[in-house]
């Protein structure tokens, strides 16, 4: 299968572009899952959720796309079809679709919080603010550590990538840089890029929007998966990844939202009735990751 990973036209299942490890059989034995996650920086759970849950926050979805004429009516809704000059959109935050009650049943989930409980050995808390995405055709995320946008709470923070629905590899699934957050040649990365916060240095967020060019320079290997609805991915606030570019003529439809231990302190502008969210970001004009990597020598 071919798909695109930045520019760069790719075969999944071969060196540049590996299959992501499904960690299910792990699931209730959290010293594995500890390992797991601290070996490969993610962990794979399909099935964790109830695909009739999934179903009920996707159409929730479609009929508010349907209703502001971004769908092709003429075929099946649930085939989110775009409709011809329609695009993409970022839904995030704590909004009446982020928080409708068949999305907010899946984002969170009992499930959700029952895996995290286990899996951080203490009771967890989810941030109020939801990163829910409609992807377009083209459209895609580029190469990032999740602690630029979110790194002021405690570090033991983890994002949940959840599709709403099932997502083939040309809809732009997400992929994960095995290895960014332990390798020994990622450390310079870790040390500058990874100690950025992008509302207080209104920095470019995407490291790269080339995700194999950073493979390329310091090792690791990207890797992804289709993913069925119910799949969710976990992974830390080191990990570098990306999604594939969706080549489809249909939305990419997810949701990314956030774990931690109740205890820990939390990113204030993440959580409570009305998140204040990125207040500084891009709102002047800022300075390029090409400027910025020149400057850390990364
Ligand atoms: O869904 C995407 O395209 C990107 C998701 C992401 O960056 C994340 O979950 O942190």
């Amino acid at each position: 299968m071919e798909v695109l990973l930045g520019s760069r036209r790719l075969t999944v299942g071969s060196k540049q572009l590996g299959l992501l490890t499904d960690s299910s059989d792990f699931l209730g034995q959290n010293e594995q899952l500890r390992s797991r996650m601290a070996a490969d920086g993610y962990l794979l759970l399909r099935g964790l959720l109830d695909p009739g849950d999934i179903a009920a926050a996707r159409i929730h979805l479609l009929q508010n796309l349907a209703a502001n004429d971004q769908l092709d009516t003429s075929v099946s809704l649930s085939e989110a079809v775009i409709k011809t000059g329609a695009h993409g959109a970022f839904l995030g935050g704590r909004t009446d679709v982020s928080h409708a009650q068949p999305v907010l049943r899946v984002v969170e989930a009992s499930e959700l919080f029952g895996f995290f409980s286990g899996f951080l050995g203490h009771d967890s808390l989810t941030f109020d603010y939801k990163w829910l995405r409609v992807v377009g055709t083209n459209g895609f995320t580029g190469a990032h550590y999740d602690i630029v946008y979110m790194g002021r709470g405690t570090q033991e923070l983890y994002t949940c990538w959840i599709p709403l629905g099932d997502v083939s590899y040309d809809l732009g699934p997400l992929a994960v840089l095995v290895g960014s957050h332990r390798l020994e040649s990622y450390q310079r990365i870790r040390d500058t890029y990874g100690r950025m916060d992008v509302d207080r240095d209104n920095v470019d967020g995407w490291f790269s929007s080339e995700p194999l060019e950073i493979a390329e320079k310091y090792g690791g290997q990207w890797c992804t998966a289709e993913f069925t609805a119910g799949d969710v991915i976990v992974f830390g606030m080191y990990t570098m990844h990306c999604s594939l570019v969706n080549t489809s003529n249909r939305f990419r439809l997810s949701c990314d939202v956030r774990f931690q231990r109740s205890d820990e302190p939390t990113d204030e502008r993440w959580i409570g009735e009305h998140p204040i969210g990125h207040y500084a970001w891009g709102k002047k004009p800022g300075v390029t990751m090409n400027d910025a990597r020149e400057r850390w020598k990364v």
